[in-house]
């Protein structure tokens, strides 16, 4: 049993959705038998940074199919319907298990060969288990992971099940900080545990990271930082305490755990040369093998901006901008598409603050604007830093900017604006890139 495409999409996440809507448009839709998306999921491609904002929030939070994709990009929603209408096979709930590069063929779940000419590998990441660090307990009932519609739905659940109770969030990236301010606003108490001395390390500075933990903290939420977690007290199938190194328990109604992320590559070990974590691919986005070109968290590709050093960024913008690379690429006739010329571009949103980032956080940080903690007053913070490498802005934070501010940033990082005095870069701060 099998069907044959021209181009198969692996993966139905971010990148899916906007690599579909890329061909749609180049290509007038498609014709039977011209593209499929295989995914495991039992939705169409979603916006998934919504899960853990929006899709958790205590009242009016959205659900499918109002954030599908591209509406994060203020495009058009792609429903089922819109697959359908567009020539687009969509395989859900359908898990790929085996992959033959050579064959050009990909072995289902349900035992079906489905065979391309081109694939797009948009497989995404998934989350790194307790186990991994050798803590069990990822199966208990209130332990909650966030990567897909079933992870949010169980956390909503959990959480509406011990009204103001006890959480335990491990991890202090990106989902820790997000599901913390969520669980917050739902009114549920926060532990915060993470190893690094400050939350954000892959990002923030230890000065940014300490605005975040003194608003956290007049939000109620509680650091324990330095910290490993050895174990968890399960009682019926619940974790009832998380247990530290150091022999502290801390009591738990529910468990967060976002400890990081691992590019879904395993399909095609040994079949493709891998470069951090990630699928190797060049500027066009193809792999080492010509017929595949990969997009989006797995994706390990050259950044212009930073003299075509290799990097892997799993953040929603890389997702999308280089699905439509890719097909751009893939269906380029005459050879006018050339390589990507990427700004990487990563945000947050948590309780009323908002950030952004461009470029690349290397070098030296300088910081501009108020990092004082908040008082409790009404005034919007804004604040953020440059980093300065050789000479010339290399990357750029700005929390609670307008859109120009942010328009600015990210133009200074693009263009590397030059900086001769640091310290005449501290004093002018956000003004080096709104009045340059
Ligand atoms: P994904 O969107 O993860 O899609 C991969 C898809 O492939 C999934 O549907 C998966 O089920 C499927 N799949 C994998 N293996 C197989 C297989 N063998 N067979 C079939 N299907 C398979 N980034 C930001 O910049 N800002 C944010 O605010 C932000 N918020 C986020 C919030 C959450 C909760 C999460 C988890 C991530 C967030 N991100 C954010 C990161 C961003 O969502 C990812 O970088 C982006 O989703 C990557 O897109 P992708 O298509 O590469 O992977
Ligand atoms: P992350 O890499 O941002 O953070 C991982 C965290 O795990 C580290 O900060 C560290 O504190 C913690 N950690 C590592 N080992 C630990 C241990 N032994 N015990 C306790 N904590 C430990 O990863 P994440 O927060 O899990 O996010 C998963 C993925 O989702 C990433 O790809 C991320 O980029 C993406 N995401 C992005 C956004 C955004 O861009 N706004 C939002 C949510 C998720
Ligand atoms: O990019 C995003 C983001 O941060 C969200 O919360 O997309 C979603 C929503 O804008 C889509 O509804």
């Amino acid at each position: 049993m099998g069907r044959a495409f021209d181009y198969v999409i692996l993966g139905g996440g971010v990148a899916a959705g906007y690599a579909a809507l890329e061909f749609v448009r180049r290509n007038g839709g498609a014709s039977s038998q011209e593209l499929c998306i295989i995914s495991d999921e039992h939705f169409a491609p979603y916006e998934r940074p919504a899960l853990s904002k929006g899709y958790l929030l205590p009242q009016d939070a959205p659900r499918l199919p109002a954030f599908h994709t591209c509406v994060g990009s203020k495009d058009e929603l792609l429903t089922e319907e819109w697959y359908n209408e567009h020539g687009i096979v969509l395989v859900l709930g359908t898990r790929v298990i085996s992959a033959d590069v050579r064959r050009k063929t990909l072995l289902t779940s349900s035992g079906e060969i489905i065979s391309y000419k081109t694939l797009i590998v948009a497989t995404g990441a998934r989350a790194v288990k307790l186990e991994e660090f050798g803590v069990s307990g990822s199966d208990a009932r209130n332990v909650c992971y966030l990567r897909n519609v079933e992870d949010a739905d169980k956390l909503v659940g959990v959480m509406r099940s011990c009204p103001g109770g006890n959480a335990v969030v491990v991890g202090g990236g990106y989902i820790g900080m997000e599901c913390a301010a969520a669980l917050v606003t739902n009114n549920i108490k926060v532990t915060m545990v993470f190893p690094e001395k400050h939350c954000m390390g892959r990002l923030f500075t230890p000065k940014i990271a300490e605005f975040y933990e003194s608003y956290y903290a007049s939000r109620g939420v509680t650091f324990v930082k330095e910290a490993a977690v050895t174990s968890m007290q399960i009682s019926a199938g619940k974790v009832t305490a998380v247990i530290l190194g150091d022999g502290r328990r801390l009591p738990a109604d529910m468990v967060v755990v976002g400890v990081g992320a691992r590019a879904n590559t395993g399909l095609f070990d040994g079949q493709l040369v891998m470069e951090n974590g990630g699928i190797k691919v060049n500027g066009r986005m193809q792999a080492s093998d010509a017929s595949v070109y990969a997009v989006g968290d797995v994706a390990a590709f050259p950044v212009k901006l930073f003299g075509g050093d290799v990097r892997r960024l799993e953040h929603v913008d890389c997702a999308r901008r280089t699905a439509r690379h890719a097909v751009a690429a893939m269906l380029d006739a005459t050879g006018s598409v050339g390589d990507i010329d990427y700004l990487p571009f990563f945000y947050s949103r948590v309780f009323s603050l908002s950030w952004q980032f461009y470029g690349d956080n290397a070098g030296e940080a300088v910081h501009f604007g108020d990092l004082a903690p908040p008082d409790g007053g009404a005034a919007a913070p804004k604040f953020g830093a440059y980093w300065v490498r050789d000479g010339r802005v290399a990357g750029a934070f700005l929390e609670g900017g307008s859109r120009q501010e942010y328009e600015a940033v990210a133009s200074a990082v693009r263009r590397g604006a030059a900086v001769a005095d640091v310290a005449e870069l501290e004093r002018r701060g956000l003004a080096f890139a709104t009045q340059a």
